[in-house]
């Protein structure tokens, strides 16, 4: 029999945990610990542990697909790549769209981007991160000139208090919720606040229960006390911070309108909670703050970020160990697709598209004689959305690689309306999902498994996966079908990668912060953090140490006001719906849902109601109920469960069957534009016998 062990990084969360795959007779079988990584130790959480299971299912794509009178049939390679090719060929670059893919390695991000700009030279790129740390990204790079987590997982530990908010650590990122625990046995007391009680919520020294779309008036309301009290860090402020800002925040937190009383009537947590908060905050040595998409995810999502930013500049919790503000970043690689300028205004290292000289550096180490794109910021995902419903004609094709929008996105009948407008749609992915049903062509990926390849946890460390078996049937490397694509179009010579390390090699040498990293540097179970500028260089676990990123080198506050969400509860729709996820089961589900054991710990979805409303409402638990906002109506099955705050209900959005996003609400934040998955107005109705 042959066995062997491939040690590789977990396909799943921002975490980065790495694990062996166990393969048997040439095929991924299981997974194995691999203890010497540093992040988990050989620990994994259950996607870990499951994460061959969808490897080798019947239905992974292994042909390429056309559409033919609304049909797909089987076609060659030969075939797809010409029709695409010749499609592309007849739009105009502007009328061109590409979504790349946090799921994907660095490589082909980098890939998908070069081609983006330099053979369709379209601006119009962008990613799921539009969909997630968008604010983040914003919001730190306006308090810190630099928008990722501050500190490393391990720092956590370390941590005298550590301030959860809008973050399910416990069940969206379990191996550093397991951090989180080591701080609290190191005598750290955790902080939680959340509008639901959940596995993360019920390890909390102190719980703060408050209805979404509270944060900026929580945030200030703490920053009022602590000021109040003296416990802000004096010596911090004055040496690191912009002083003329902070005189400007105090007036903003110290004002009537954030005095406890006045935030506890919005959020709804008891006065005394917050003062117990404030102090813990105020008079621990250090403080680390976890977020994720309870801060991002808000029409004031960037507001929220920054108000992050302003509590820990105000305790001075930021370049020391056990502080920071950190962002969970949730994709495998979103930190990673973000990097590599998978995004509208970026190359890659956030070297601004709109800088000339930044341009030319890119125009000229790619080398394509007719040039690349204009040096124009281009349409977020959300952006090409309501283009394609608003200006029909304006965007004609799009490529998406490794997404899921008819799940993902909000506004699901929004957003299926925006896809059917296109002339033509390619995707390329490992199953035929809800979004790839829709193409015209359909090419088939390899996953993680079958491919070499690096991925960017959310603690910036870069780390590898390596192949472990064949790809399925004719299904090929996304790097190598994009670059088969790109000399199909006649650009063979800007894409003559042999192997995913060339690619790297060139984001190396195009790539400030990852200059100083390459294949045999990072093939080691550390691996390293950027920004890793030389070759002897150890790489930076965290950041900020010294001086801010901005270039006077001083923290930035923001003073804020609270706004409530765009859509909030009224006679009709009554309560509020907040969305989000589980822990068994991963977005839209198309991996997690074909791994037996993850679907058989939840097979489908459910709306979380609290016991005072359902005795209300009449509705019992389990009995399936329909859901209705002003954008559609799902049925799906209740919940009921003191878990949820009075007035609020949940949904995690895996599930097809009862899609949370035929219900939210496609709201930007103005900056970011990210979506307010996080808040929107719901009814529920019991359903009628007929
Ligand atoms: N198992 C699993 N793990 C994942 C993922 C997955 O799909 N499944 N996805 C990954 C990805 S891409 C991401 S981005 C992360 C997301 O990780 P998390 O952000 O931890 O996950 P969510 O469930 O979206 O939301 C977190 C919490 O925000 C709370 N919340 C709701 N409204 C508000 C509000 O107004 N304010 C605040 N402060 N909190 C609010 C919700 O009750 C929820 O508990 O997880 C990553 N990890
Ligand atoms: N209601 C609601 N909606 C949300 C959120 C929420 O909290 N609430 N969260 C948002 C957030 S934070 C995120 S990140 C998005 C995620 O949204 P998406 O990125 O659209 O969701 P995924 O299901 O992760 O889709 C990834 C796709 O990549 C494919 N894939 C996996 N590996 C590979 C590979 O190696 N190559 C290729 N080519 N394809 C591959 C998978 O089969 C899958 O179809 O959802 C957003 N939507
Ligand atoms: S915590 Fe994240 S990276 Fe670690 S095993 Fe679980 S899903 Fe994978
Ligand atoms: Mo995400």
């Amino acid at each position: 029999m042959d066995l062997k062990y491939v040690q590789t990084t977990c396909p799943y969360c921002g975490t980065g945990c790495s694990l062996n795959l166990v393969v048997k007779d040439g095929k991924v079988v299981g997974t194995a610990p691999y203890h010497r990584s540093p992040v988990n130790e050989g620990k994994v959480c259950p996607k870990g542990t499951y994460a061959h299971e969808f490897i080798n299912r019947e239905d992974r794509l292994t042909k390429p697909l056309i559409k033919k009178d609304g049909q797909f049939v089987e076609a060659t390679w030969d075939e797809a790549y010409d029709l695409i090719a010749s499609k592309f060929k007849s739009y105009k670059p502007s009328e061109l769209a590409v979504l790349s893919s946090a799921r994907t390695s660095n490589e082909e991000n980098y890939v998908l981007m070069k081609f983006a700009r330099g053979v369709l030279k379209t601006t119009h790129i962008d990613h799921c991160a539009r969909l997630c740390h968008a604010s983040t990204v914003a919001g730190l790079a306006a308090a810190f000139g630099s928008g990722a987590m501050t500190n490393s997982i391990g720092d956590i530990a370390e941590s005298k208090c550590v301030f959860i908010i809008g973050s399910n650590t416990f069940e969206q990122h379990p191996l550093i919720g397991r951090r989180v625990m080591q701080a609290k046995k190191n005598g750290a007391k955790l902080i939680y606040a959340d509008p639901r009680f959940t596995a993360t919520g019920k390890q909390a020294d102190l719980y703060m229960q408050f209805v979404s779309g509270a944060d900026v008036a929580i945030f200030n309301g703490l920053m009022g006390e602590i000021i109040r009290n003296g416990w802000e860090d004096k010596e911090f402020i004055a040496k690191r911070t912009n002083l003329e800002t902070y005189e400007a925040l105090k007036k903003t937190v110290l004002s009537d309108a954030y005095s406890l009383e006045n935030v506890s009537k919005i959020s709804r947590i008891p006065v005394d909670q917050l003062k117990t908060a404030a102090e813990w905050l105020g008079k621990a040595e250090s403080s680390a703050l976890l977020y994720s998409m309870g801060i991002t995810q808000h029409t004031v999502g960037v507001d929220n970020v920054k108000s992050t930013a302003n509590l820990q500049m105000v305790l001075g919790n930021i370049g020391i160990r056990g502080g920071g503000v950190n962002a969970l970043r949730g994709q495998n690689n979103v930190q990673g697709a973000c990097d590599m300028g998978a995004l509208p205004v970026v190359f890659t290292g956030y070297q601004k598209v709109i800088d000339e000289a930044a341009h030319k550096k890119f125009a000229d180490a790619w080398g394509f004689p007719d040039g690349i794109c204009e040096p124009k910021n281009g349409y977020e995902v959300t952006v090409m959305i309501n283009v394609l419903a608003d200006n029909p004609g304006e965007l004609k094709a799009m490529y998406i690689m490794g997404e899921n929008p008819m799940l993902s996105d909000p506004d699901l009948n929004h957003a299926e309306h925006a896809l059917k407008s296109l002339e033509f749609l390619v995707v390329q992915d490992i199953f035929l999902t809800e979004t790839a049903q829709l193409a015209d062509v359909v090419l088939p990926a390899t996953c993680y498994a079958e491919k070499d390849g690096t991925q960017t946890s959310t603690e910036r460390r870069v780390q590898m996966w390596r192949t472990a078996q064949a790809p399925p049937g004719e299904a090929k490397l996304d790097w190598v079908i994009i670059s088969e694509l790109a000399a199909k179009m006649g650009y063979a010579a800007q894409f003559p990668y042999q192997s995913a390390e060339d690619i790297f090699t060139e984001i190396a040498e195009l790539t400030p912060s990852y200059h100083g990293m390459n294949y045999e540097r990072l093939n080691k179970p550390e691996a390293l953090h950027w920004p890793c500028p030389t070759t002897d260089h150890p790489g930076t676990p965290i950041l900020h140490c010294e001086k801010r990123a901005h270039p006077h080198g001083l923290g930035i506050f923001h003073p804020l006001e609270w706004k409530p969400p765009a859509e909030v509860p009224d006679a009709e729709y009554p309560f509020v719906l907040t969305t989000g996820r589980c822990i068994w089961h991963w977005h839209t589900g198309s991996m997690t849902r074909r791994s037996e054991a993850l679907a058989n710990e939840v097979p489908t979805g459910w709306i979380e109601i609290n016991p005072e409303d359902a005795a209300a409402l009449g509705i019992k638990d389990k009995e399936m109920i329909k859901a209705i906002t002003r954008r559609g109506e799902v049925e799906v099955p209740a919940r009921v469960t003191p878990d949820i705050m009075k007035g609020e209900m949940f949904m995690p959005f895996h599930f097809a069957e009862c899609a949370a996003n035929k219900l939210t609400n496609n709201a930007l934040d103005p900056g970011a534009k990210i979506p307010e998955f996080k808040a929107c107005a719901v009814k529920v109705e019991k359903i009628q016998e007929a």
